[in-house]
């Protein structure tokens, strides 16, 4: 993929640069962004790879002097004030505006590619282990992660802190008022539904927060013999089946804006407040996040009262086919285990289980955002697959 030129030209009384690449392929560049993205030393700073250039100093009708190819491998522009540019054949390739390579550049970045799952699911598992010591398995984790949205970890030690270590290795977690990790148990006077013995009904955690966080680890250091058995359901793959079934609740789960609360004290005291939609949707209308637990929806509801009946039917829907056999996986989890999975995606649920004297079930639990995650993805790819 060491593609060199063939031919350059200005196009367009300027306004563009032709490339003609040697097996006969072409790329079309504005000579506006040509501009902008000038790699010399004066409009750009190398050692952090940003832009030094200022848009107060750019001329968005600019166009070019002088271009050439002085060889194979770069093109050169000369600029009507005289500054000059170059631009090399490989940096222009991965840059160019047809749909196609826009594509290819945007799967490279995101992996936005989905694998949708229901009730068939085959649980991803990778031994805890290997992803602790082995760049490889770790890389494998993570784009099963992205792709399918849970992975579960087995045989990690049975004890606090395995997440923790887990952390460190992708970079850092995500500190909430939580905690930087929190202990999922049945607590006197709890300050969340999660920390007693009843059910949880499908869920995503932290909608309460602007960002919620990307991706959740639950860690099983203890489980109770009865009930406490886990459920997921793939929320995308949901949100596409309600779309079809009944695009009118999708469009009010897609922008009816929601109240959430939560108030009380843990890491620190807090009192936080967020208005969300249940199905977050980007600009073509695809599911991207959902932002759905019943427990921390608020009471206030910042709607017109004519609407609050056909939200509620809405959501109805939305939560039936949730919970419909056809799309929910179950499964429990054993001591040692560790499922991670994209809470912007995955909704997750538990059933109730017998309390007692004694802490029968004890998940430790922590957030990583999907940020950190990417990125750790990324460098490991350069790594594994020993690319630029
Ligand atoms: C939670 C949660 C699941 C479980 O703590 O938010 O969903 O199995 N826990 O206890
Ligand atoms: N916990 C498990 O949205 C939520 O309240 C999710 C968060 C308590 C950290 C639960
Ligand atoms: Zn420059
Ligand atoms: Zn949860």
């Amino acid at each position: 993929m060491n593609l060199g030129i063939q031919k350059v030209e200005a196009l367009d009384v300027g306004h563009f640069v032709r490339v003609e690449w040697e097996d006969g392929s072409e790329s079309c560049y504005p000579c506006v962004w040509l501009r902008d993205n000038c790699q010399c030393p004066h409009c750009f700073l190398c050692s952090a790879g940003a832009r030094k250039l200022v848009i107060k100093d750019l001329d968005v009708n600019i166009v070019v002097k002088e271009v050439t190819l002085p060889d194979r491998k770069k093109i050169s522009i000369t600029w009507p004030d005289e500054h000059a540019s170059e631009y090399e054949a490989e940096w222009l390739k991965k840059r160019c505006f047809s749909e196609e390579a826009r594509a290819a550049v945007r799967e490279d970045l995101f992996l936005p590619e989905r694998q949708y799952w229901g009730s068939d699911l085959q649980l991803p598992k990778i031994p805890f282990e290997e992803i602790m010591c082995n760049d490889e398995s770790m890389y494998k984790w993570l784009c099963i992660l992205k792709k399918v949205g849970i992975v579960l970890l087995t045989g990690a030690a049975t004890r606090q802190g395995e997440l923790v270590k887990l952390g460190h290795r992708i970079g850092f977690l995500r500190l909430t008022f939580y905690g930087p990790t929190w202990q999922v148990q049945d607590k006197a006077d709890a300050n969340n539904v999660a920390y007693t013995t009843g059910k949880l009904c499908f869920h995503t955690d932290y909608p309460v927060l602007q960002h919620p966080p990307g991706v959740q680890f639950l860690h099983c250091i203890k489980q109770t013999a009865v009930g406490g058995e886990s459920e997921v359901v793939d929320g995308f793959h949901v949100s596409n089946k309600l779309q079809k079934q009944n695009p009118q609740a999708y469009e009010i789960l897609s922008s009816t804006d929601v109240d959430y609360t939560d108030v009380g004290v843990d890491y620190c005291d807090f009192a936080v407040q967020c208005k969300q939609r249940i199905i977050d949707v980007d600009s073509r209308g695809q599911a991207v996040r959902i932002n759905y637990n019943n427990a921390t929806r608020d009471t206030v509801f910042d709607i017109p009262a004519e609407k609050v009946r056909p939200f509620y039917a809405a959501l109805k829907e939305f939560d039936d086919l949730l919970n419909s056999a056809e799309h929910k996986f179950t499964y429990k989890l054993k001591p040692g285990d560790i499922v991670t999975f994209d809470n912007w995606r995955v909704l997750h649920g538990r059933q109730s289980y017998q309390s007692g004297p004694e802490v029968t079930r004890h998940l430790e639990g922590a957030y990583a955002d999907w940020d950190v995650v990417m990125s750790r993805l990324r460098l490991l790819r350069k790594r594994v697959l020993n690319r630029d």
